[in-house]
């Protein structure tokens, strides 16, 4: 970025990372300074009564503060037609941070939560191996295991986005629209361990996994993918997987489109071929603008998105604000990302928390400060094999509105002199 860049991006209010050590922290420090003031005017040597009589004492299972406010998962009207089937989304705009705590993870069945004793279910290794293997969650358990963070994004998220029905989703929240993406701490047994003891014949090409839902997902992975970074996970953020996310056990495929992390796992067969399972072929495929179909998109896109603020939200005064929000690319892990006040036409970098954690959520910090006029907020993220995430349009016009799944595009969070934050379409 040049030293031009950088002054108009300033102008805009964004203090970037370059700034942050001078006026960046010098701002910040002067906007803390200001309401401890106030603060100290108003103090009263009071003791309040929480701080007077003991609280109740230790219990069984927390919860969160009561005074932390009531958000969920947000998830729409059963369906009688698809019994169990649909979706719940992450409250992205409630959490800080990387990890998606279990009870908010998000949610999508095809035939709802199957209720599965650990004790009768097996793990089937079969097809073209040596040796065909039958696992319970038992012998599972012995095994060495890793723990890694990982998201996990539904390809249909972001949907509202394409805007192919002219909605332009302006009631939208971080949740609503971008709800179907999360992160956890997947603990469990890397895929390659069991594929390696059932003795994988020369020919295999690729697995196809099932699950014990209603549903009978299956879904086809190639093999190498298989063998490298999948995991079978029995661990969701230290507890067991919770039955929503495939208790008591599922595959865990980092970095790629939701569906192919076949929960409730069941079965993993070998095979020469992809095995063509009705989850890929009528659904889960990209229709391209020349009405060809292509069938296996599996890295989810580089990707960010502001978190806060965003849709339904209200600036109740010019001033200092930090924008935050997350970014996450299913090839490694996230560089850089940019945020613009001005709808794409200057940027500034922000502060990216360091852990540079392959396929999982990062998280970004900038300060700025909203001068009271109407502002548009996008964050563009690039990931460390240099993608760059692309606008809308770009998007648009490089994969067409055929296709409805895997939108990776830029974000614009409308701002307006009342303050009032709206998604649009810049
Ligand atoms: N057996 C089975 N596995 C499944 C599904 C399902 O309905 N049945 N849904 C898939 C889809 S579309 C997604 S996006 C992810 C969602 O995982 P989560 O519910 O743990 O967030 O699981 C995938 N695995
Ligand atoms: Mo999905």
């Amino acid at each position: 970025m040049t030293d031009q860049e950088l002054e108009k991006a300033a102008a805009n209010g964004l203090i970037n990372r370059r700034h942050l050590l001078g006026l960046g922290l010098a701002g910040m420090g002067a906007a803390v300074a200001n309401s401890a003031l106030a603060a100290d005017a108003g103090m009263l040597l009071e003791i309040p009564a929480w701080s007077k009589t003991p609280g109740p004492g230790a219990s069984d299972y927390g919860g969160r503060s009561s005074y932390a406010g009531q958000f969920q998962r947000m998830s729409g009207a059963p369906n009688p037609t698809y019994p169990g089937g649909g979706a719940s989304r992450s409250p992205l705009q409630h959490l800080q941070g990387t990890i998606t705590p279990n009870g908010l993870h998000f949610e999508r069945h095809h035939a709802g939560v199957p209720d599965i004793d650990p004790s009768q279910h097996k793990l089937v290794i079969n097809g073209l191996v040596r040796q065909p293997l039958v696992f319970s969650y038992e012998d599972l358990l012995k095994y060495p295991m890793v723990s890694k963070i990982y998201f996990l994004e539904c390809s249909g998220n972001s949907g509202a986005l394409w805007g192919a029905n002219g909605a332009d989703a302006p009631d939208g929240t971080a949740q609503s629209i971008h709800g179907l993406v999360s992160c956890a701490e997947w603990t469990g047994i890397p895929l390659s361990t069991l594929l390696d003891e059932a003795g994988v014949e020369p020919e295999a090409r690729w697995i196809g996994a099932v699950g014990a839902d209603a549903a009978s997902m299956g879904r086809s992975v190639p093999l190498d993918r298989a063998m490298d970074d999948v995991l079978v996970a029995l661990y969701q953020n230290g507890e067991p997987v919770r039955p929503e996310q495939g208790y008591p056990m599922r595959l865990l495929v980092p970095g790629c489109e939701g569906n192919i992390s076949v929960k409730w796992l069941t079965q993993v067969k070998l095979t020469r071929e992809p095995s063509h399972f009705r989850d890929e072929t009528s659904k889960y495929t990209d229709t391209q603008p020349d009405r060809l179909s292509r069938q296996f998109t599996f890295p989810m896109g580089t990707k960010s998105l502001i978190t806060t603020p965003s849709g339904q939200m209200t600036l109740n005064r010019p001033g200092l604000y930090q924008i935050t929000g997350i970014a996450w690319s299913g090839r490694g892990s996230i560089r850089r990302v940019e945020v613009s006040a001005d709808g794409g036409q200057t940027w500034a970098d922000a502060l990216l928390d360091d852990q540079h954690s392959h396929k999982a959520l990062a998280r970004f910090r900038i300060p700025w400060q909203w001068s009271g006029g109407s502002a548009i907020l996008q964050s563009r993220a690039t990931d460390s094999l240099g993608n760059i995430q692309p606008t809308r349009t770009g998007l648009i016009n490089e994969v067409g509105l055929l296709g409805r799944y895997h939108f990776h595009g830029i974000q614009s969070w409308g701002v307006n002199s009342a303050g009032e934050v709206r998604n649009v379409f810049a």
